[in-house]
């Protein structure tokens, strides 16, 4: 079967690119990814994304936005699939993926926020929701099982965020949730999400870290 002429357009540090770029390879599609810097967008991909946010999927040069959505493309036009059979095993699924989003949205408030107020806020929110998601993991050591699904690499980018933080966070976001933890260890030692990221992704981790105006860049000078 041939496939329509695939690129990816992405930010080094983009979870949500991730995600895309991890069902590429878990489907062996060939593909092309183009980075480029969000302080130094390209006027073209104005004309592409219509919220102004990677990850686009250019397919034979036609934009396609929002990360899960191209997902399930990339799903849909090759052999196998990355979701369940049945209908409402398949739903559930997305359910769960749309809970990860606001898990994710929440890890970014939690490194980019400038005050304490709202850092402390998305700290308590993300401690809540994977209590939640802990209460309700039913299978090992991926989200449906054996099978390696669509639910799976939309959290595995997230995951990867608190295993290059762990020590520096100041709470173990692991600690209540032992499930969560061996889900989170199984993702990050699957060669699609080892593969998954920009060869620079931990010096510009570092940078976005850092920055003066975020309270928890803030919080590491002070250590
Ligand atoms: N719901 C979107 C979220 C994508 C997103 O937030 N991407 C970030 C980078 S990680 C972005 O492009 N932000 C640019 C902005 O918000 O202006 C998806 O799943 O694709």
């Amino acid at each position: 079967m041939s496939l329509p002429r695939l690129k990816l357009i992405s930010f080094p540090l983009c979870p949500y690119v991730q995600r895309s770029r991890i069902t590429l390879l878990e489907k062996n599609i060939e593909h092309e990814v183009e980075y480029i810097r969000p302080d130094a967008l390209p006027d073209w991909f104005f004309d592409i994304s219509p919220l102004e946010k990677v990850p686009v999927l250019l397919v034979d040069e036609q934009p396609l936005f929002e990360s899960m959505v191209i997902c399930e493309y990339l799903d849909e036009i090759t052999p196998g699939s990355l979701h369940p059979e049945d209908p409402f095993e398949r739903a559930i699924n997305r359910a769960w993926i749309e809970f990860g989003n606001e898990i994710l949205d929440k890890t970014f408030t939690l490194f980019k926020t400038e005050d304490e107020k709202s850092h402390k806020h998305a700290k308590s929110i993300i401690l809540d929701r994977f209590d939640i998601l802990e209460e309700n993991l039913q299978h090992s050591p991926y989200f449906n099982g054996e099978s390696f699904s669509l639910v799976d690499a939309a959290y595995a980018p997230m995951f990867r965020f608190y295993e290059v933080t762990k020590d520096l966070l100041h709470f173990d976001v692991y600690e209540d949730t032992p499930k969560i933890r061996a889900w989170a260890d199984a993702l990050l030692a699957r060669p699609s999400v080892i593969q998954c990221v920009h060869a620079d992704f931990m010096d510009n981790l570092k940078g976005f870290l850092t920055r003066p105006d975020s309270f928890f860049g803030r919080s590491l000078k002070t250590d």
